[in-house]
């Protein structure tokens, strides 16, 4: 009843009367006046978890079932013939990262609060974000993501910086986002911005002149780097946002009376991948300036900062030619050769050199010398690293290598996006899960329960439908409801291996134009955006966009065969797409995805694993057993060693039959009828003469898994158990515990 009336006052009239915009308007105020009341996490130790991507989705419920009154909320709304739902339409979806490592990020960020640590990200404010994905012609385009409103989680504040370049000094400004922790007190999303920013430089597309830094610093994440210019441009990104929080961090330090000396005493840098490395040299720079001797200086750096890994592929690992490095921060430059001399003089190996035999300045590489950790994000990937990529470190720091698998938010991926899970598994379990996700293993006394499994399929049909609606609202495509959902979301990229579904597509089509009709008709969903300059990735697009169109004007498939490439997937997509799945596709080439976070949350919303033993997978096959997950392919190790012996000869498996039309199937005339012909081509030819990424090595068993796990499908009972173990035994993926174990062995904060 309090609440109800809070929100009339804030509306200044009845909520019946309200419309969806003033609604939201009253609810960000109210969830304002609720946050300023609650304490701001202060403890004597502070972490800045340093990103370039903050994921973060919308806010509006994520912050309301934080601050404990979502449920109230709805049902307030509903008696007054609200709907949630579509008020949260109202709020702009921050474009503030690209895909796993940003939300891994804002996942933490959510658990750090939660569990009442002291810890701020810190971030740039990208005006624009990740661009917007739109097709034409079965094409993707990009478009500016213009997500700011003037009624945002924006805060701005008084803080501000000068960030000295060669040419030029900056001023930024700094915005925060409240994170409110799950029944907890509050940390921040810090943001940094440049006072002189100009959006309307971006006249068409996402093209502006990359070399007018003082207007475009922040405007867009990963602007094209194919130019020098584009290059500089995202130099100039990375300096400015760790110089900025270098002196937030030495600025806030001051405040608190503590000595600079001890800044690792107070404070932990978290190093989100390589694009924060040059805070190393920053804090080392601004710590001399205050007078502390250079060695000195980088014996606190190194105590303070820990790095993080998200990836074994090489062009990711960034290296910058020293001469771009000089064109932007000149003053760096000193310190850089200081820790590179430092490194050199104790190791002889040229492979953990800092600087080059061509002069390029390996980031990762400084992260290693002078961080106190380095982790990995699952298992089989830290294992990897210490093996292969990044051996020669393992063998001088092996105690500061650590492994730290990924999670999720259960806040996020089930009480919201899952509401009716959430609310079932508490009538069965109790509440328990909510705060202590080991919890959910309780569901398992339920493994012979007709009525519970039922109830778990129920949820996922009322899922499946309301992903049907707003697929048909969205793309104008319609889903039959009795269809089994296969999805497939995350960036596009090769090692993702994308275009092995789409050749699953092709078999099944030509399968069903065979006669070969089966049992239930199959949707198989794809969600994801290309970099622009990435031309394969777009490529694949284009198949699958082509097959879409192919099948869809052919009523004689589409009863049986449904392909859907979704429009601009983001995390609010995610969060409709995740709880409707039965199938998710996880098909990455071994030994390449790091962790993968998606198959973490497909799993707790009872979908099952259809995927390669790469990544987080194989953390997920030891918590559900062989039995509840459908695996193909080949190992790590088999695929390590096609590498290292040059053997993998994807025209060997090309000329298989079975494989080879398939492929032809790619410019086949009825699917270049839907699309251009020159980049169909180029997509075959990249796959018969160079599938860097072993497509045609694990197609085959692919296909037979795929089917195997069709006719599984089939037994109706034996899946809804398998849908069962997966929930209960996602427990191990919840984010509290990874930042419980970061915590533990990097930070030590306490709580
Ligand atoms: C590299 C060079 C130059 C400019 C940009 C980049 C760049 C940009 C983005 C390199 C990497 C990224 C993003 C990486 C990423 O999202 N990695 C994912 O991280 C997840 C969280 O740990 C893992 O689950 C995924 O497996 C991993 O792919």
């Amino acid at each position: 009843m309090q609440l109800e009336k809070t929100l009339t006052d804030l509306l200044g009239k009845n909520i019946k009367d309200s419309t969806d915009s003033e609604i939201y308007l009253a609810l960000l105020k109210l969830v304002d006046d609720m946050v300023k009341a609650k304490p701001d996490i202060k403890k004597e130790k502070k972490l800045y978890y340093i990103s370039a991507e903050f994921l973060i989705g919308k806010l509006l419920s994520n912050n309301l079932i934080n601050l404990g009154i979502y449920q109230e909320v709805r049902g307030i709304l509903e008696n007054n013939g609200k709907d949630l739902a579509s008020i949260e339409e109202i709020e702009n979806e921050p474009s503030l990262g690209n895909g796993g490592l940003g939300r891994l990020a804002a996942c933490f960020l959510d658990s750090i609060a939660t569990l009442g640590l002291n810890g701020d990200g810190v971030g740039l404010n990208y005006h624009f974000g990740l661009f917007k994905q739109e097709y034409k012609n079965n094409k993707q385009y990009e478009v500016k993501n213009e997500w700011i409103t003037p009624n945002s989680w924006l805060k701005p504040t008084d803080i501000s910086f000068e960030v000295p370049f060669k040419d030029l000094t900056v001023k930024s400004v700094l915005y925060d986002i409240d994170v409110v922790g799950y029944n907890n007190g509050v940390n921040s999303l810090r943001l940094f911005d440049i006072e002189t920013v100009d959006e309307s430089v971006v006249k068409k597309g996402i093209n502006f002149d990359p070399t007018d830094i003082e207007k475009v610093l922040t405007l867009f994440l990963y602007p094209d780097d194919s130019t020098e210019e584009g290059k500089l441009l995202r130099i100039y990104q990375q300096y400015f946002m760790v110089s900025n929080a270098a002196q937030l961090i030495i600025h806030e330090e001051k405040q608190k009376g503590h000595n600079l000396r001890k800044l690792h005493k107070h404070v932990a840098v978290q190093i989100n991948d390589t694009h924060p490395t040059l805070v190393i040299p920053e804090l080392i720079r601004l710590l001399s300036k205050e007078g502390i001797e250079m060695k000195e200086a980088i014996r606190i750096v190194t105590k303070t900062c820990a790095y993080t890994n998200h990836t074994i592929l090489s062009e990711a690992l960034e290296k910058w030619p020293y001469e771009y490095l000089e064109k932007v921060c000149p003053h760096l430059m000193p310190i850089i050769e200081a820790l590179d001399a430092v490194a050199c003089a104790k190791y002889k190996d040229p492979n953990v050199q800092i600087i080059d035999e061509e002069r390029k300045v390996h980031m990762a590489r400084i992260c290693m010398h002078y961080s106190h950790s380095i982790n990995g994000v699952a298992a089989l990937h830290t294992e990897i690293l210490k093996k292969s990529e990044l051996r020669p470190f393992y063998k001088i720091y092996a105690e500061k290598f650590n492994n730290k698998t990924n999670g999720i938010t259960f806040r996020r991926w089930l009480m919201h996006a899952n509401y009716d899970l959430a609310q079932w598994l508490d009538s069965m379990i109790g509440t328990g899960w909510r705060t202590n996700a080991w919890d959910l293993q309780k569901l398992l006394y339920f493994h012979n329960d007709y009525n519970a499994l039922e109830a778990i399929d129920l949820i996922k049909q009322k899922k499946k439908a309301s992903l049907i609606k707003y697929i048909k609202e969205r793309e104008n495509v319609d889903i039959n409801p009795n269809s089994i959902f296969c999805i497939q979301i995350k960036r596009l990229h090769e090692y993702k291996r994308q275009q092995m579904n789409a050749l699953y597509v092709i078999y099944k089509y030509l399968e069903i134009k065979n006669g070969n009709i089966p049992v239930r008709p199959i949707t198989i969903i794809f969600g994801g955006k290309a970099a622009p300059a990435y031309t394969t990735a777009k490529n694949i697009i284009h198949l699958i966009k082509c097959l879409q169109s192919l099948i869809e004007n052919d009523p004689e498939v589409s009863k049986h065969l449904k392909v859907i490439m979704v429009t601009n997937y983001n995390v609010s997509y995610a969060e409709k797409l995740i709880p409707a799945c039965d199938i998710s596709e996880q098909i990455s080439l071994a030994s390449k995805e790091a962790s993968g976070t998606g198959n973490m949350k497909f799993m707790l919303n009872g979908a099952v694993t259809l995927g390669t033993i790469d990544g987080a997978n194989v953390e997920i096959r030891e918590q559900v057993g062989n039995e509840n997950i459908f695996t193909f392919g080949e190992s790590s190790d088999q695929v390590i060693n096609h590498y290292n012996n040059h053997d993998y000869v994807a025209k060997h498996y090309y000329e298989r039959p079975n494989i080879k039309r398939l492929v032809d199937f790619i410019d086949n005339p009825e699917v270049v009828k839907y699309g251009d012909i020159k980049c169909l081509q180029d997509l075959k030819n990249e796959l018969i003469n160079k599938d860097w990424f072993m497509t045609l090595l694990d197609l085959e068993s692919y296909i037979n898994t795929k089917e195997h796990a069709f006719n599984r499908f089939e037994d109706r009972l034996s899946w809804r158990k398998m849908m069962l173990v997966n929930i209960a035994k996602a427990g191990f993926f919840s984010s509290d515990r990874t930042i419980s174990e970061y915590n533990k062995d990097i930070w030590h904060l306490d709580r």
